[in-house]
């Protein structure tokens, strides 16, 4: 089966992302789409993940990776049927298609949370190196379970910087300090921002 018609298979159209929206990611490097969990599929993810990080005490995220001051997990593809929906909504494949073109692959599917007092990143993208404007390699989706809020360790994105063909140790002394066009993305549960993997970005403190 070609991409065009797996993506068909999962509900995604031409239509299915508007234009604004394909410029706004396009333009800023991210795209937060509102309401695609209801509140019962939020509290379900969120208890389902509570109850895995209580399951795999220590070893929980060691498929993927582990980070001080956070609770992570990963495989979530393996750990429940209810997390399918992370990779089979049209609206994200839709999204993530814009970013990536007619091939693509579900690479890892995982959770961050982080602890009070903790979780801030370094800006990053998500690939070892920069790239040129235009050849990404990779897009990820962030699925709100809580409201992200000013203090409580919402995701910091530079907008635009995926086409700066730079990263961001290459251009700031300090990539962990504030970059001044910086900007934290608030939005309530339930919504999924799409972001291109390219786009300098980073957990703040919560
Ligand atoms: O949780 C976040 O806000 C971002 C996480 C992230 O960028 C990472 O772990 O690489």
């Amino acid at each position: 089966m070609n991409m065009q018609t797996a993506l068909n298979t999962f509900g995604v159209g031409p239509d299915t992302l508007s234009q604004a929206e394909r410029d706004q990611l396009d333009r800023d490097g991210f795209l937060p789409l509102s309401d695609i969990l209801t509140s019962e599929q939020v509290m379900g993810l969120a208890d389902r993940l509570d109850e895995l990080v209580r399951a795999e005490g220590l070893a929980a995220g060691t498929e993927v990776h582990q980070e001080a001051g956070t609770d992570r997990l990963a495989d979530l593809v393996n750990k429940d049927a209810r997390f399918e929906l992370c990779f089979t909504h049209p609206r994200v494949l839709a999204a993530i298609a814009h970013v990536l073109g007619d091939e693509f692959k579900l690479s890892s599917l995982n959770s961050r949370a982080a602890l009070p007092g903790q979780g801030l990143q370094s800006l990053h993208a998500d690939w070892g190196s920069a790239v040129a404007p235009g050849d990404y390699k990779v897009c990820n989706s962030i699925w709100l379970l809580d409201d992200f809020t000013e203090t409580n360790g919402a995701t910091r994105v530079v907008p635009g910087s995926h086409r700066s063909g730079k990263a961001p140790r290459e251009v700031m002394d300090d990539p962990s300090a504030a970059h001044p066009d910086e900007i934290k993305i608030l939005a309530p549960a339930g919504t999924v921002v799409v972001f291109n993997s390219h786009t300098w970005h980073g957990g703040t403190l919560n």
